[in-house]
């Protein structure tokens, strides 16, 4: 019934809200800001640092989207939003896009009127456990209290999860990521449940001894997480669609943040067409010339943002596994850009 009237209230606000604003893309450069709807805060994904300055995988979508569009990655005003609020928030036009681990849905595309621009990471759901509860798999949590919270995809699936097991639970539906996490570090709770991505950056960065905790083997569901913009807004969905294609396949032709500026003198006609040595893409999408050659200069290509946020070179210490491209067994696979 949530959801059902959740899915209402969000179509009347998508009708308002493109009526009132117009085209995404020409509110945004007229404004000369994105403002990007981010997580409050996990890391690896998006969370402030110390400076206030928000980091991340999705983060760094965002910057990489303003070098495109304004030729400057700090033309972004980030602004947090919750699992409950952030579809509301796209779809009254409050953000310009939604880049904060949301997995893309038959319901989300539908009801609630969003067009889902590619995926940023693959996961899956899982359950993280204190080690001393003794338990090796999802299957042993008949009668357990799990920490979930609300407005997400977790929800629905811990509950098909546990009637096709025969299993029972007691749903505890925390909102605040801090209160959340609060939450199970008190025991209120005998497993949290989320995507397996966001319970390794929980256990790396928020647990209070992270080797007393252990993350289940099962992944219950398929979570692909990516930027999300409003149903109407087919200029803005493509500048959004192929930055993040353009990201990945930057790292299919070994193109990085060091190595951008020599690549512009490489006679690869391929290289010579994404960088904008050769015109075209730019002018197809609005966009100067050197819109990709922009977002990789100012955050790398798809597989440095993932290695500097969420893999070998952060807290978080992920493997690239499905995230690898294609060509080393992953699913990363960037569409033509021809
Ligand atoms: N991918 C799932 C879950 C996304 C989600 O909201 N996860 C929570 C749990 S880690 C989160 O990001 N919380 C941080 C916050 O509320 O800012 C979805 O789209 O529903």
């Amino acid at each position: 019934m949530r959801c059902l009237l959740a899915a209402t209230i969000g179509l009347t606000m998508s009708l308002a809200g493109v009526a009132e604003a117009g085209q995404a893309f020409d509110v945004i450069r007229a404004r000369g800001t994105i403002v990007c709807g981010v997580n409050q805060g996990v890391a690896g994904f998006s969370t402030p640092d110390s400076r206030g300055d928000y980091r991340g995988l999705d983060a760094d979508f965002c910057r990489a989207l303003a070098a495109a569009v304004f030729g400057d990655p700090a033309k972004v005003r980030f602004v947090p939003t919750s699992s409950q609020n952030r579809f509301t928030m796209l779809q009254s036009g409050e953000i310009d896009v939604l880049a904060r681990n949301a997995t893309q849905t038959l319901q989300r595309d539908t009801a609630l009127g969003l067009n889902m621009a590619g995926v940023n990471f693959y996961d899956g759901q899982g359950f993280m456990v204190r080690r001393s509860l003794n338990i090796t798999s999802a299957r042993q949590l008949d009668g357990a209290t799990v920490c979930i919270q609300p407005g997400t995809t977790s929800e629905l699936n811990i509950a098909d999860y546990f009637r096709a097991n025969s299993m029972r639970f007691t749903p505890v539906l925390i909102e605040r990521p801090d209160e959340f996490v609060g939450a199970y570090n008190s025991g209120r709770c005998d497993a949290m449940t989320q995507d397996a991505s966001q319970l390794a950056s929980y256990r790396a960065t928020a647990v209070q001894n992270p080797n007393d905790h252990i993350l289940l083997p099962e992944r219950i569901s398929k979570e692909p997480l990516g930027p999300m913009v409003r149903h109407g807004d087919d200029q803005w969905f493509d500048v959004v669609k192929w930055v993040l294609t353009g990201m990945i396949e930057a790292e299919e032709l070994g193109i990085t943040q060091a190595n951008v500026d020599q690549r512009l003198r490489d006679p690869n006609p391929v290289v010579q067409r994404l960088l904008g040595v050769t015109p075209g893409f730019g002018r197809a999408l609005g966009l100067d010339e050197r819109w990709l050659f922009n977002a990789i200069k100012a955050v790398g290509n798809y597989g440095e943002s993932f290695e500097r946020n969420l893999g070998s070179g952060s807290a978080i210490g992920l493997p690239r596994g499905q995230n690898d491209l294609w060509t080393r067994g992953g699913l990363m696979y960037a569409l033509p850009l021809r």
